[in-house]
């Protein structure tokens, strides 16, 4: 079985609204995700993210009946701080945390699409730059971009990414490339309902780290 498809996100209501622990639950499994790229350089991303779950995580337990839906969050921390808010609690959290599954989602897209290197093909070094360009870039100063540069050299190659992603099995690329087109129907539904979640409450920000 696949990874991915041990782990697939759930169809969203008509309404987009997100289920927060329906939500916490699935993302719970994305850390496990970093064991597939084989190297321990991608710990700190690993850490990032982990964080991030853990907070959104904390905060719903506090009223997990007020907090049912990712947005009754956000509504009621726009309420409790306003004078921060966005930049605060379980709003910050997952304003990073959705860049960095849209990061996952465009590096995913990507290798299901077939786009490689024409001279490197067995290289996820373009699948992952065109992630970072889209997600992630723009968030970052010259130092942090200059850590990504050195994370891309740790990059698995694609033959031993793709098998790690069928749990070590041998499955063949179309059969693993098929688990991940699947996963991503839903996977990136919900991305995007984030997404617009952020832009339709202005509680997106645009600073650098
Ligand atoms: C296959 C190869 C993959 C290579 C991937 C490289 C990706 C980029 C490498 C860059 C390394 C980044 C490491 C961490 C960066 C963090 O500084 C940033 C900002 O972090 C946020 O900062 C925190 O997440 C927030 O935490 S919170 O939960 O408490 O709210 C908060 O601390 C905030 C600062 O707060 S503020 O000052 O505003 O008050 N994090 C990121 O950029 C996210 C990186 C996600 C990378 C996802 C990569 C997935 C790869 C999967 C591959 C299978």
């Amino acid at each position: 079985m696949s990874l991915l498809l041990d782990n697939q996100f759930k169809e969203l209501p008509p309404d987009k609204s997100i289920d927060t622990k329906l939500f916490l639950e699935t993302v719970a499994h994305l850390p496990t995700f970093f064991d597939c790229l084989g190297s321990k350089v991608f710990s700190p991303i690993k850490s990032d993210i982990s964080g991030n779950i853990t907070k959104i995580r904390g905060i719903y337990l506090k009223d997990p009946t007020k907090y049912v839906t990712l947005q009754s969050i956000l509504e009621a921390e726009r309420e409790a701080h306003a004078a921060e808010w966005p930049k605060v609690g379980a709003t910050l959290a997952l304003m990073w945390l959705k860049r960095g599954l849209r990061f996952i989602q465009i590096m995913l897209q990507s290798l299901a699409d077939g786009e490689k290197d024409e001279n490197n093909p067995n290289l996820i070094k373009v699948n992952v730059t065109k992630a970072y360009e889209q997600a992630l870039k723009k968030y970052h100063g010259w130092m942090v971009q200059k850590l990504f540069s050195a994370a891309l050299n740790a990059a698995p190659y694609r033959s031993n990414f793709l098998k790690s992603l069928s749990k070590g099995e041998e499955v063949k690329e179309d059969v693993c490339l098929a688990n991940v087109r699947q996963f991503l129907v839903n996977y990136t539904i919900t991305v995007d309902a984030i997404y617009e979640m952020y832009t339709d409450m202005n509680a997106e920000l645009d600073y650098t780290v």
